[in-house]
């Protein structure tokens, strides 16, 4: 039975796990929910993630919600193209990496952009500031790691790298706002902001597949 991804386009949580199934090769089953409709809210979601977030997949009877989760179920499933490292000291740094990018990157990086997105500026300039602030001080250490290795954790991509991607992406598309311009955030040129994590962006970005798992609200 084919695999049943649930997402809804531009979650960077979603995107991540879109990633993973391109870098596996595996196939499947897309549901796209329109989250403008609240499909994410419906019961018949509801019935599959209680939490009504996505991502969720379904794999014949059994439902994995939380994107690293579902991602660590592909691996144990098809570790061939491993993501999660096969000796101890790099899975434990693969861990580690996806833990640090989810608290200390991508939740500063939703909460300075949701603002900018949502047309909550100038009131919330303060708020974004602040959170540009730690975002800074997490890439600081990205930059550094990405100047000594070519990926996050060693020389192949894995799944913090896959976790990393949909963040920076997400933080680039907010930044390069026009009503973001006025609070001189300091990301941009990113190229020569954080020139290492952009010449890793750019090999992320010849992932196959890569086009396939792009928000197509985004294009
Ligand atoms: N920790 C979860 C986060 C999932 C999450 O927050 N998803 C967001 C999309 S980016 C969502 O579904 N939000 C809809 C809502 O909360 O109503 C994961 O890693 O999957």
């Amino acid at each position: 039975m084919a695999y049943e991804l649930y997402w809804i386009s531009g979650s960077p949580y979603a995107w991540r796990v879109q990633l993973g199934f391109e870098l596996k090769g595996i196939a499947y089953q897309s549901h796209r929910l329109n989250a403008g409709e609240g499909e994410h809210k419906s019961a018949d979601y509801l019935a599959i993630n209680p939490r009504g977030k996505v991502p969720a997949l379904k794999d014949g009877d059994t439902i994995i919600c939380e994107s690293t989760a579902i991602l660590a179920y592909l691996e144990a499933k098809h570790p061939e193209k491993p993501l999660f490292g096969t000796d101890p000291a790099a899975i434990g740094q693969i861990w580690q990496t996806l833990n640090e990018v989810d608290s200390f990157v991508q939740q500063p990086v939703q909460q300075m952009i949701r603002p900018i997105f949502f047309g909550q500026l100038p009131d919330k300039n303060d708020d974004v500031i602040a959170q540009a602030k730690l975002v800074h001080e997490e890439l600081v250490h990205i930059e550094r790691r990405l100047g000594a290795s070519e990926y996050l954790v060693g020389s192949a991509i894995t799944a913090a790298d896959v976790a990393l991607l949909p963040a920076i992406q997400g933080l680039l598309r907010g930044v390069g706002k026009d009503e973001a311009a006025p609070l001189e955030l300091g990301f941009l040129p990113f190229a020569e902001t954080y020139p290492n994590i952009t010449a890793w962006g750019d090999r992320m970005e010849l992932i196959p597949g890569y086009e396939k798992a792009f928000p197509p609200h985004w294009l």
